[in-house]
C-alpha cells in the first residue's frame, strides 16, 4: 500500500513545479482515508475535493472535476480505495469513475498509477497482475523501498508486468519520493 501517501509526495512535486493541482477523496470507505488525504492537502497546500465517509467515489470524483473546470487546474489526482476483499465492486467502483473522467474531461491525458508496496514481495505482482487485466494501468508507485525490501522486487515486478515502475517511495515523509529510471538503475547494479 501506499497510495495516500504517495499522492501527497506527488502533489508536492508537482506543485514545486508550478502546477495547479486538486485531491479528491475518491477513498470514501473510512472516514480516516479521507482525513488523512486532507492532512496532506493541508501540508501541500492544494485543494481537497470531498464528500462524507460512505459516499459514491464516482460522484467525489464528478465534484473534484468540475473543480479542475472552474478553477483551471493542471492536475486532478484522486484517491481510491484499495481492498482487495470487495475486489468486484472495486473494480466496478475504478470503471464508473473513468466514465466520469472520460465524459467530463475528453481527450485530457490520464495516467493510471497503481501503488505496491515492495514489502509484500511476489503479492504485489500478483496484484499488479489482477488490476491491470480491468484497467488500463500506464504506472506503478513502488513504495517502501526504504525498508528491508531489496531491490530485486524493482526487477521482479519491471520483467513480469509489461508496465513502467516510474515513481518510488522511499520513506514516509513529503520529499521520500523520487523518479524512476530503469536504464539508471541497471548501470548501478552492475558497474
Ligand atoms: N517506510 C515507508 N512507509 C511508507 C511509504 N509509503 C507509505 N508509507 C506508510 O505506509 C502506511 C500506509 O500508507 P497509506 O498511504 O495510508 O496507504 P494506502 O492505504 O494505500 O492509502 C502509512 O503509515 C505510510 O506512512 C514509503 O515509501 N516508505
Ligand atoms: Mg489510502
Amino acid at each position: 500500500m501506499g497510495k495516500t501517501t504517495s499522492i501527497g509526495k506527488i502533489a508536492n512535486l508537482l506543485k514545486s513545479k508550478g502546477k495547479k493541482v486538486i485531491l479528491a477523496a475518491g477513498d470514501t470507505f473510512r472516514a480516516a482515508a479521507i482525513d488523512q488525504l486532507e492532512i496532506w492537502a493541508n501540508r501541500v497546500g492544494v485543494e481537497l475535493i470531498k464528500q462524507a465517509e460512505g459516499s459514491d467515489p464516482a460522484a467525489v470524483i464528478y465534484d473534484a472535476v468540475q473543480a479542475v473546470k472552474a478553477r483551471k487546474a493542471d492536475v486532478l489526482i484522486c484517491d481510491t480505495a484499495g481492498r482487495l476483499h470487495t475486489k468486484k465492486n472495486l473494480m466496478e467502483e475504478l470503471k464508473k469513475v473513468f466514465r466520469i473522467i472520460d465524459r467530463e474531461l475528453p481527450g485530457v491525458s490520464r495516467e493510471v498509477l497503481l501503488v505496491l508496496d515492495a514489502t509484500t514481495g511476489q503479492n504485489a505482482i500478483s496484484q499488479a497482475k489482477t488490476f491491470s487485466e480491468v484497467t488500463d494501468v500506464t504506472g506503478i508507485v513502488l513504495t517502501k523501498l526504504d525498508g528491508t525490501a531489496k531491490g530485486g522486487i524493482i526487477i521482479a515486478v519491471a520483467s513480469e508486468l509489461n508496465i513502467p515502475v516510474k515513481l518510488i517511495g522511499v520513506g514516509e515523509q513529503i520529499d521520500d519520493l523520487q523518479r524512476f529510471d530503469a536504464r539508471e538503475f541497471a548501470e548501478a547494479l552492475f558497474s
